[in-house]
């Protein structure tokens, strides 16, 4: 085995403006997840509002302080966030591409993470050769994006807010003024702000059973460190036409052509280096649905997200599409489900995101499997929303990868050999446990994708992949 693949494998305020524009109607739809009716749509109002030069704000003082000199001189951690919003073409299932709109070339765009208590300095920037102006709306802050206005072509922006509250948040383009706000977003321009608790996350109450040599069936909680290991799953929609433009009437109708999770369809399922490891053969399929599969795919090549079994595991979730996501992990219960802080639910099998709603899932994944994580909607499903964590060495793959030389000792995840997809990990955070490594995935342009293998900081698993397969094999 030759060093370098050695030392891979060892390092191994928007919704109230629709519910306002559209009638309660709308908001309704969006929790019955029905289609709304387009031909009664009152269609001028949209047309009013962009010949008035978009929604302006008409009474400033209302809002929230943003000034960045004064928030900067408290005392208080200052983190700078820099956004930039470009227009570029990005590849879907099944070898086309889409026009998507991002945050910083990336879908979702960077994840924001903070701790409570800190001053976000958020830049935004449109190159000149952008097509269209964007805004930003963080839902950590507490201000309206109405008062950020948006950012032309060639111009910079930016504004200041204290994160004073705990959890997960969205944050996305608010269109030019609010025009548009809905291509924008539902083309790619959404992310995330983790802000962690400033007292920290807390331990881990998992509820078990146990019984006595009597008989006697009595309770046995476990406890686990608030430290975890820890991932994001952002859901979303796409509305597309079939030449891969924004399709607004399917939009309002409700007819999603794509369920998207960290911007892909099944972005996070097997790929050839695990049907060659399963199965032997790198063209004999593990699962059901493989549309990242090839070498050629590169950033995009789906991947597994691997976890120990007895590890704490902290999901940070948003739902930043227009429909519910009823969240579940088959074969698994969620452990704990907090929001603003607060726990919500423990030892629950699905949890419901509406629209623009985050949560924390703690769970434990007990026994060695493999485990999808799903939007219980047949209809996300199947287009999409599902994404697959393998738990422990359930296929019994320790003793091949040892005596091949892949790993020196038995792990207790295949992220110790493989990896974990970065587009799937947060930055780190103060409870967090580091991955063993992190492979370049995630629906990127192929610029953001060798800035990242230029850093040294992460495996570009497509140049890897062969060499696995020939020590495999050989
Ligand atoms: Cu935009």
């Amino acid at each position: 085995m030759n060093k370098r693949v050695s030392m891979l494998f060892t390092i191994a305020a928007v919704a109230v403006m629709g519910a306002t524009l559209f009638g309660s109607t709308y908001t309704q739809t969006q929790i019955a997840g029905q289609s709304l009716d387009s031909s009664k749509l009152d269609v001028n109002v949209m047309d009013q509002i962009r010949n008035m030069g978009g929604l302006q704000l008409v009474m400033p003082q209302a809002f929230a302080e943003t000034d960045c000199g004064a928030l900067e001189q408290t005392g208080r951690n200052v983190v700078e966030f820099n956004l930039t919003g470009v227009s570029v073409e990005l590849p879907i299932m099944g070898g086309k591409t889409y026009n998507a709109m991002t945050f910083s070339e990336q879908v979702p765009g960077p994840t924001l993470r903070v701790t409570q208590g800190d001053v976000v300095k958020m830049t935004l920037t449109i190159p000149d050769d952008e097509v269209t102006g964007h805004g930003n709306d963080m839902h950590a802050s507490q201000m309206s994006a109405s008062n950020f206005e948006s950012v032309n072509p060639g111009e910079t922006s930016q504004y200041c807010y204290i994160a004073e509250s705990a959890g997960v948040f969205k944050y996305h383009c608010s269109g030019v003024k609010l025009i548009g706000m809905d291509q924008h977003v539902l083309s790619g321009m959404y992310g995330i702000a983790i802000v962690d608790p400033v007292n920290g996350y807390k331990k881990l109450m998992v509820e078990k059973t146990k019984v006595n040599p009597a008989g006697k069936v009595s309770l046995d909680r476990q406890f686990y460190d608030a430290d975890a290991l820890e991932f994001q799953l952002q859901y979303n929609q796409l509305y597309l036409t079939p030449e891969g433009n924004y399709d607004a009437g399917a939009m309002f109708k409700h007819h999603n052509t794509a369920t998207v999770v960290n911007g892909m369809q099944f972005g996070y399922v097997p790929n050839m280096a695990h049907n060659l490891l399963v199965n032997g053969d790198v063209k004999k399929n593990i699962f059901v649905a493989q549309p990242w599969n090839g070498l050629e795919h590169k950033q995009y090549q789906s991947q597994l997200l691997f976890v120990e079994n007895d590890q704490h595991v902290r999901l940070f979730i948003e739902n930043q599409g227009d429909e519910p996501v009823f969240f579940h992990i088959v074969g698994e219960i969620l452990d704990r489900v907090v929001q603003g802080n607060r726990v919500q639910s423990a030892a629950t099998e699905t949890w419901l995101l509406g629209g623009s709603q985050g949560m924390i899932v703690d769970l434990v994944f007990d026994e060695p499997g493999a485990y999808a994580a799903v939007n219980h909607d047949y209809a996300a499903i199947y287009t999409g929303a599902a994404t697959v964590f393998v738990a422990g060495d359930p296929f019994g793959l320790n003793p091949v990868l040892v005596e091949k030389g892949v790993i020196q000792a038995p792990v207790a995840s295949y992220a110790y050999a493989l990896g974990n997809p970065s587009d799937a990990v947060p930055p780190m955070g103060a409870n967090s446990i580091a991955h063993p490594a992190l492979n370049i995935h995630g629906l990127m342009t192929d610029e953001v994708a060798s800035e990242m293998q230029a850093s040294g900081d992460y495996v570009a698993l497509w140049e890897v992949i062969p060499v696995v397969a020939e020590i495999l094999t050989s």
